[in-house]
């Protein structure tokens, strides 16, 4: 092989690429995993959707269960948690592997197969920890769905990666097994030296300016600032440090529900809904369809049926979650109020128009589960205008985007006899 750039890094070389594959080869795939079960709970009829193939690449499609209530919240907060404290690795893994990236490879068909399948697996990586990253950070900035754009690249990841770990895995296990880790946290930079020759391994090195220890301390100290940055995403408790996902801090800084029943994660506001304050006024109804006629429903009414208290959480698809206390009406008794002794599916609309999240359709499991709410009430208190007041479903594990916020309707479908 010939190189065309020189490397010189004394402290590369496979043990320490091996090193940093470890891990990923762990992680990676749980990101993977996780990543393709919150496309499955997302539902192939929801209202922005994943429905069809990509490509022709289609999951085998299962009713996501509302039960437990906080498996979205696992899934997603895994996914999305580990993919972010994952980056320092990918880019450490990527850095100790330059070299290779900037050999001309030698034309025999293997080797050039060899090095597609490589630019195929650094590709879609990135891409798929770029639209991951902005996806999470903006609203939607892509000229492109995201969610097709990135579950495409998942593919290519995938495919690219397995075939990655086949041909590869061999040669990690003899790297590994070539030097010692006890010696290697035992080797100050002074007696840094360069692994055996291999492609990898600079034929002329500058001296060290960093021992091998001191490279996993680097990248290991990156990993736990990232998730340290990272993990007030999900516990309530620490939410004020979740500096680098700004819009699962709070409330808006200058909101009066700051401190109050009402003071969590706000995704879009009731402004920012365009819904017209009357519409949500003294004059709101709810509708409920699927018996033989419409039943409209006063909030006085609504109140005055049985109200059902459960603390589920709301787990966002931009990887923020929190944990409530809601209290409303239990979806089955709002059917039996429509006429509808044997609900099948329920398909939930918002007042507000032209946005994608108005509108959720709930399979059997997630209509009939006694902790699915038309909550009106949040800890105690009255729903706040942001929160989806006069009403808004929360269904358990049931992913963030679908409990519609300022419901309006709700329409029942039959079991089929
Ligand atoms: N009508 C409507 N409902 C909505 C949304 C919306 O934009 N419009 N956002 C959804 C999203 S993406 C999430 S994560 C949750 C957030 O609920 P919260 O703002 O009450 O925390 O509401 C969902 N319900
Ligand atoms: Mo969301």
């Amino acid at each position: 092989m010939r190189h065309v750039v020189r490397w010189r890094s004394p402290i590369r070389g496979p043990w320490l690429t091996s090193m940093f594959a470890l891990p990923l080869l762990v992680g990676l795939p749980v990101v993977a995993f996780t990543g393709l079960l919150d496309r499955l709970a997302y539902g192939r009829e929801q209202a922005i959707p994943p429905a069809d193939a990509v490509g022709g690449l289609q999951l085998p499609w299962w009713d996501w269960p509302a039960s437990p209530a906080w498996l979205f919240r696992l899934t997603e907060g895994l996914h999305v948690g580990l993919g972010i404290v994952l980056v320092p690795l990918v880019l450490a893994k990527l850095w100790s592997v330059i070299p290779k990236l900037f050999t001309a490879p030698e034309r025999n068909p293997v080797t050039l197969l060899e090095r597609l399948s490589l630019v195929l697996l650094v590709g879609s990586i990135l891409f798929l920890i770029v639209t991951g990253l902005l996806n999470v950070q903006y609203d939607y900035v892509f000229g492109f769905s995201f969610y097709d754009g990135h579950y495409a690249a998942a593919w290519v990841f995938l495919a690219s990666f397995a075939l990655h770990v086949v041909t590869k895995l061999p040669t990690m296990v003899r790297s590994l097994r070539g030097r010692s880790l006890r010696t290697e946290l035992a080797t100050p930079l002074a007696a840094t030296r360069p692994e055996p020759a291999h492609p990898l391994v600079a034929p002329d090195p500058d001296p060290p300016t960093m021992s091998r220890r001191g490279a996993l301390a680097l990248v290991g100290g990156g990993m736990l600032f990232v998730a340290a940055l990272t993990v007030g995403q999900f516990t309530d408790r620490l939410r004020s440090t979740a500096l680098l996902l700004p819009r699962g801090r709070t409330t808006a800084p200058d909101s009066t529900e700051r401190g109050g029943p009402n003071d969590f994660p706000v995704n879009r506001t009731f402004v920012a809904s365009g819904i017209a304050p009357a519409a949500v006024g003294s004059a709101w109804t709810l509708t409920l369809t699927g018996g033989t006629a419409p039943v409209v429903l006063d909030r006085a009414a609504l109140a005055a049926l049985p109200q059902h208290t459960a603390e589920l959480p709301i787990a966002c698809v931009e990887g923020w979650s929190t944990a409530q206390v809601w209290t409303g009406v239990r979806l089955t008794d709002l059917a039996r109020a429509a006429g509808v002794t044997d609900p099948e599916t329920a398909e939930v609309r918002s007042a507000e128009v032209g946005s994608p999240f108005a509108r959720s359709l709930l399979n059997r499991g997630q209509t009939v589960s006694p902790d699915s709410l038309l909550a009106l009430r949040v800890n105690g208190a009255e729903l706040s205008p942001d929160h989806g007041y006069p009403a808004r479903l929360i269904v358990p594990a049931l992913p963030g985007v679908h409990n519609t916020k300022w419901v309006v309707t709700i329409g029942f479908s039959r079991a089929p006899r």
